[in-house]
């Protein structure tokens, strides 16, 4: 049997419910259960916190999870992807207050900038020759100009309409993101066969939605 761990509650969990479903698989669902079986194909669903996802699949205590490949970077998990889901597209962009200068990713030298992506950040910045004070928060990083916490922020967008509203520029796109099926290294053959099925029948819920 596999065990698929897929986010409790937040922005990925309906999309990912809907997938599995979507691929004829059968099962219950409570508010209560932290996990269900499937009824009509050899596969477990764990509800978990989506930042604790990489790490189980990782250790094998799951043989596949459905993340955002934000968080799986973060995380320093990167070879655990297998493919792309297509959904909860988001961006990690810097944004500097509205009225404040900025021309290129260097005006952020010796800058301070809140996070709660530290290391996808510090990679990108360093990349680019920029050092600057990473202070990783994690949540609410919109907030942190305007309290005098921050110069600038690092932070998940997809409308755009938060940074608006918290009188927020984007400046830089960092890293591109969308949910991503991801799956521990080492399966036993019976279990990597299971996966093949599972990614044939993903696939093809795909393409009938094209
Ligand atoms: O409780 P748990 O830890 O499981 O959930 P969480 O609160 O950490 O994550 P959740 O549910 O907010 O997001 C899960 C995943 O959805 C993220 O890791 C991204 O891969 C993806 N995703 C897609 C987003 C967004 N879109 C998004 N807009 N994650 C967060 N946001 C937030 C963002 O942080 C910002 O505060 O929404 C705000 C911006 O949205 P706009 O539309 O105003 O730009
Ligand atoms: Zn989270």
């Amino acid at each position: 049997m596999l065990r698929l761990a897929i986010q409790k509650s937040g922005r990925l969990s309906e999309d990912s419910l809907t997938l599995i479903r979507e691929c004829g698989i059968s099962f219950l669902t409570s508010s209560y259960k932290l996990k269900t079986e499937a009824t009509n194909f050899p596969l477990e669903i764990l509800y978990l916190r989506d930042d604790d996802i990489p790490g189980y699949v990782q250790d094998g205590v799951a043989d596949l999870g459905i993340v955002g490949q934000n968080v799986l970077v973060e995380a320093g998990l990167p070879q655990l992807e297998i493919e792309g889901l297509g959904f909860s597209k988001c961006r990690l962009s810097l944004a500097v207050p509205r009225a404040a200068g900025y021309d290129s990713v260097a005006d952020l030298q010796g800058k301070s900038i809140a996070t709660s992506y530290p290391q996808i950040l510090g990679s990108y910045l360093q990349e680019r020759g920029v050092t600057a004070n990473l202070h990783t928060i994690s949540g609410s990083v919109e907030i942190a100009p305007s309290i005098g916490l921050a110069e600038a922020i690092c932070d998940i967008v997809s409308s755009g309409s938060t940074l608006l509203g918290n009188g927020l520029r984007e400046v830089e796109t960092v890293f591109r993101s969308e949910a991503v099926l991801i799956a521990n290294q080492s399966l036993s053959p019976d279990k990597r066969e299971l996966l093949e099925q599972l990614q044939f029948r993903m696939q093809a819920v795909r393409r009938a939605r094209r």
